[in-house]
């Protein structure tokens, strides 16, 4: 009798799970944009029987602000490297319990073990890719192949730059010669100096900078190694340069932050994530690089070794990781401010 109770209580359950009687569970996921494609979104809720709701973010420190301001509705967040060693440190992030992600087992030794998060108890890398400047080659001649033409007044309100602090900065300490992560105050102000200078060139600061040359409004944008390969399939004349003075290289992660209130729901999504099949429309969707080598096998063969996905070995030298610079990030976020106020 006792056990036809507790039997009839789980069936109660499980057709009842949810946010409230009747209601399906809702994964909400908070992301770069165009991260997250209607296809994995729709397979997930269809599995899994939830919805899914995704919001964007343009940059890591939105992410970071939104966080630290309390914003507790999220149960997936996509931050990069660095801004997992801040959330680490900011305490913001759950450890993943991997008996509930058996498919952590596909991911690439490559990508996995990276400093910022080095037994990768809190994340696990989404895609990988490079800052550069994507530019229509219709247009723009010769080539370029430095971030000079960033500068050069020719272009002047034909151009984007990233609407991203530690990038855009950081494209103007490479130009300059200095470290992405410098902690230097005379650089930082060098830098900072040098996008003032550029301001007046600059069409618009915008993450999405594939949109603005989908659409034509710009002919050169600073720009991330997939967004630039996306905008290719509506202009083919889009190509795609990393700087001789080199950039930024990076990993975007997955991770659910302690505040999430479906922790099991987000761990499920993760191992979904994870599955090649799935991972492969992650890259046939963002044109990043994938993580799940098994993937490749479920992507069209230009998608396999793209060189806007894996540039040669001497460009990849001349990249680094943006870095957690701890306190001087401050200074960061002053030159960041000024520049923007200007
Ligand atoms: N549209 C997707 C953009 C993803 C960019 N990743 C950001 C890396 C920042 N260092």
């Amino acid at each position: 009798m006792h056990n036809r109770y507790l039997l009839l209580v789980l069936i109660l359950l499980t057709f009842f799970i949810g946010d409230g009687v009747g209601q399906k569970q809702q994964l909400n996921v908070f992301t770069w944009a165009g991260y997250v494609s209607d296809d994995i979104r729709e397979g997930f809720e269809k599995e899994f029987g939830v919805t899914v709701l995704v919001d964007t973010y343009a940059s890591n420190e939105d992410l970071l602000t939104k966080l630290l301001a309390g914003a507790t509705g999220y149960d997936i967040i996509m931050p990069s490297d660095y801004m997992v060693s801040i959330l680490i440190k900011q305490n913001l992030l759950e450890a993943l319990n991997r008996d509930n992600i058996p498919n952590f087992q596909n991911i690439s030794p490559l990508f996995l073990g990276k400093y910022f998060d080095t037994e990768n108890q809190y994340s696990i890398p989404y895609t990988f890719g490079t800052a550069g400047i994507a530019y229509d080659s219709a247009v723009v001649s010769p080539a370029p192949d430095s971030w000079a033409v960033l500068w050069d007044a020719q272009y002047k309100n034909q151009f984007s730059m990233l609407d991203d602090q530690r990038e855009t900065i950081g494209a103007a300490l490479k130009f300059l010669g200095y470290s992405l992560n410098t902690t230097d105050l005379e650089e930082i102000k060098a830098a900072k100096e040098k996008l003032i200078a550029q301001k007046p060139l600059v069409k618009q600061y915008k993450s999405e900078a594939e949109e603005l040359l989908i659409a034509g409004d710009v002919v050169m944008a600073h720009c991330w190694s997939g967004d630039a390969f996306r905008a290719t399939e509506t202009r083919p004349t889009i190509q795609y340069v990393i700087p001789k003075e080199g950039s930024s290289q990076f990993i975007d992660a997955v991770c659910i932050p302690k505040s999430a209130p479906h922790k099991a729901l987000a761990e499920q999504f993760i191992n979904y994530l994870l599955r090649p099949e799935v991972n492969a429309k992650i890259t046939a969707f963002t044109k990043y690089g994938t993580c799940v080598p098994t993937a490749k096998e479920f992507l069209p063969e230009h998608l396999r070794e793209h060189k806007f996905i894996y540039p040669p070995k001497e460009v990849l030298e001349s990249l680094e990781w943006l870095r957690d610079p701890g306190d001087f990030t401050r200074h960061y976020d002053r030159a960041w401010e000024e520049i923007k106020a200007k």
